[in-house]
Parts: structure tokens; C-alpha cells; sequence
């Protein structure tokens, strides 16, 4: 190559690789157009190299034009570095913009269900009257939850209890809280009882407004030396006083069932209306709460308690009943469907 031709050829590097650069937008093409003008095999470089073929008078002149091209390369390469990082900072800065001024998502509050809160509304009334709780499992044996309880097979009482039975003999799903009474007894003999058993029963019924095929009890046991009928009314009065207020009272009326003697069903006074009559209480003054009596002979024994010795009495009170009267909910069936419109105004 001749002197005018390497100098020529100096000139359209610097020329190509300054064009290149002009075109380089980002920083990982800005890496391969160093290694390309400015790497070890670039155009420059073997200038750089070739320098030992030239002649000798020629090398000094070479070296220096080839030393300012490099020169000339390495400080626009800094320069559209500088460039490529300011714009990329400008972007991050614009997409990654916060707006703290902007209002937050709410998110939506979780909150307990109506029954329960309801059945723990009513537990703490208990609770505080110096009840204890006490939980019995919801899959019952046939045994606990009628035959231990007075209500032999075939016995009519049964028809009281529509039942859900397993595919395993003698398994069902409990149709009330009263088995739990067994158990507690069996555990606690001979010491006295004063507990509540609140949870799920399960009757395969025919449902409607104020049947469900699912629903909670509270069951209520005492057991002691002494323990009379008016116990029995004087812990149903006291609770209705501290569940719906001052002067609210309670009435039983006679009722059956085979685990308590004498047995009557509970109502309390319409704490709506006070007794006048109104729609929820359908104008007569009381509301049904439940089941109630004193402990049957033969269940005391069952529960390993003499009978001659011990009594106790027992009440079996349904929440769901007492969260429609409160919020007048007219159909029980509500309480299980899951619709959120319904579940959202408790
Ligand atoms: C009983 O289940 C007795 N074990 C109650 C009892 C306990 C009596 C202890 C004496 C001593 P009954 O079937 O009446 O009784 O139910 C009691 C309460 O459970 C009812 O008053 C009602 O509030 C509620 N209940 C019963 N069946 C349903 C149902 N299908 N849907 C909603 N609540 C129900």
C-alpha cells in the first residue's frame, strides 16, 4: 500500500466507524461496535499491527494519524455511551413512574358468618355465666347419637330425626349436639358438669324457610347433686336477660323428648315487639328457641351418673333461628347458599 493509500484508508475507517456509531441506540450494540472498530481485530488495530511492514520513515507518520483515528473512535464511543445511558434512565424514569397521589385498592374485608357470629355471641353469654366449652365430633355413632340417649332402633322417636347415614354400619352424621352429652359425661364422671356444646347437625330433611339440611345447636348441660327444674328456668331466664335485654322473659311449654323428663320446648319473649305482637314473632309475643328438660334417668346412667344421686338438666337452642329473628332473615336456606350479596350486610 502506498503512503497516499493508507492514509486514504485511516480516513474511511474513522469515517465507517463513526457512521456505525450514529446508529448504535442501546447498550448491547454499543458493545459490539467496540469489539468491531475498536477490538483486538479491527480495522484500526491491524493498522496498528501492520506497522512492521511499512518502511521505516513511513512508520512514525502512520502510527500517529492511526493513534488519532483510535483516539478519535475511543472518544465518540464515550460520548454515545454517555448518551445511551442518560436516554435509558430517562425511560426507566418515565415507565417506573409512581404516582403516590393515586388512590389505593381496597381490598375487600373478610368477616366471620352470621351464624357464627350469632353462635358465639350466644357462647359468650354462657360462657360468662361460668359454662365451659366443650366440642364433640360432627360424625357420630347410631349408638351416641340416639341408642345412649334413650331412642332404641325402631323406636318412633327416631322419626324425629331425619338422619344422614355413611356407608359404614353404624356411622351417621350427628342430627343433633345432644351425643356430645354422653361423651362430656363419660369424661367428666363423677365431677359436676356445667358446659355448653355448640356445632353442626345434620338431619336429611325436606328443606324450607326454617328447615335447613344443615344447621348449628348449642347444647346446654348440667350435671350436679341437687340440680333442679328451677335451675333449668332460672339459667333459660338469665340468658334471654343478657342475650336480648333487661325484662325479657322466657316460657316453657311441655314438649317430649326421650333424653329428658319432664321435657318442654323454650320461648322467649318477642325481644322485637316485648310481648305486644308483632310480624317476626307472627303476632303471638314468643319465639321458639329450642328444646329443653331435665336429664332422663336413663341418660344419667349412661353417662355413668347415678341417678339417685345426680340430676342435671338439658337444653339444645338453635342460633341460626335467633340470627333470622334478629336481622329478619326470611329464609334459613340463606345461611348456606354462599351468595356474597346476601353475606356482604353482616
Ligand atoms: C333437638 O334436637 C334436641 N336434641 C334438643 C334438646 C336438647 C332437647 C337437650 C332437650 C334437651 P329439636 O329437633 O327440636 O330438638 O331441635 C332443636 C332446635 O334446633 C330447634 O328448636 C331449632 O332451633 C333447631 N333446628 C332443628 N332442626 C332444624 C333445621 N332443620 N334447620 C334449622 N334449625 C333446626
Amino acid at each position: 500500500m502506498s503512503e497516499h493509500e493508507i492514509f486514504a484508508r485511516l480516513k474511511e475507517i474513522q469515517r465507517q466507524g463513526l457512521e456505525a456509531l450514529q446508529k448504535v441506540q442501546d447498550e448491547a450494540s454499543l458493545q459490539t461496535w467496540r469489539t468491531a472498530h475498536l477490538g483486538r481485530s479491527s480495522a484500526v488495530m491491524q493498522i496498528f499491527s501492520g506497522l512492521g511492514s511499512l518502511d521505516k520513515e513511513l512508520r512514525p507518520q502512520v502510527g500517529q494519524q492511526a493513534n488519532l483515528v483510535k483516539q478519535a473512535l475511543e472518544s465518540a464511543y464515550a460520548q454515545r455511551e454517555e448518551q445511551i445511558k442518560a436516554a435509558s434512565l430517562q425511560r426507566a424514569l418515565t415507565s417506573e413512574k409512581l404516582d403516590v397521589s393515586l388512590p389505593g385498592r381496597r381490598r375487600p374485608l373478610g368477616r366471620l358468618h352470621p351464624a357464627t357470629q350469632v353462635l358465639n355471641e350466644i357462647c359468650q353469654v354462657f360462657v360468662e355465666m361460668g359454662f365451659q366449652i366443650y366440642r364433640s365430633p360432627e360424625v357420630e355413632t347410631d349408638v351416641l347419637n340416639f341408642e345412649l340417649l334413650n331412642i332404641p332402633a325402631h323406636h318412633p322417636a327416631r322419626d324425629m330425626w331425619d338422619t344422614f347415614h355413611t356407608t359404614s354400619p353404624g356411622i351417621l352424621l350427628r342430627t343433633h349436639t345432644s351425643p356430645g352429652q354422653i361423651r362430656l359425661m363419660r369424661e367428666a364422671c363423677p365431677e359436676p358438669i356445667r358446659a355448653i356444646l355448640p356445632g353442626m347437625c345434620y338431619r336429611y330433611e325436606q328443606t324450607d324457610a326454617s328447615h335447613e339440611s344443615q344447621f348449628n345447636q348449642i347444647e346446654l348441660l348440667a350435671v350436679g347433686k341437687g340440680i333442679t327444674f328451677g335451675d333449668l328456668k332460672g339459667t333459660l331466664d338469665q340468658f334471654a336477660v343478657r342475650m336480648f335485654g333487661e325484662g325479657v322473659r322466657t316460657r316453657l311449654r311441655p314438649s317430649y323428648f326421650p333424653f329428658t323428663e319432664p321435657s318442654a320446648e323454650l320461648d322467649v319473649q318477642c325481644f322485637l315487639c316485648a310481648g305486644k305482637g308483632c310480624t317476626v314473632c307472627k303476632g303471638t309475643g314468643w319465639l321458639e328457641l329450642g328444646g329443653c328438660g331435665m336429664v332422663h334417668p336413663v341418660v344419667l346412667q349412661n353417662g355413668g351418673y347415678d341417678p339417685e344421686i345426680y340430676s342435671g338438666f338439658a337444653a339444645g337452642l338453635g342460633p341460626e333461628r335467633v340470627a333470622m329473628m334478629r336481622y329478619r332473615i326470611e329464609d334459613i336456606r340463606s345461611f348456606w347458599a354462599n351468595d356474597l350479596r346476601f353475606l356482604e350486610q353482616f
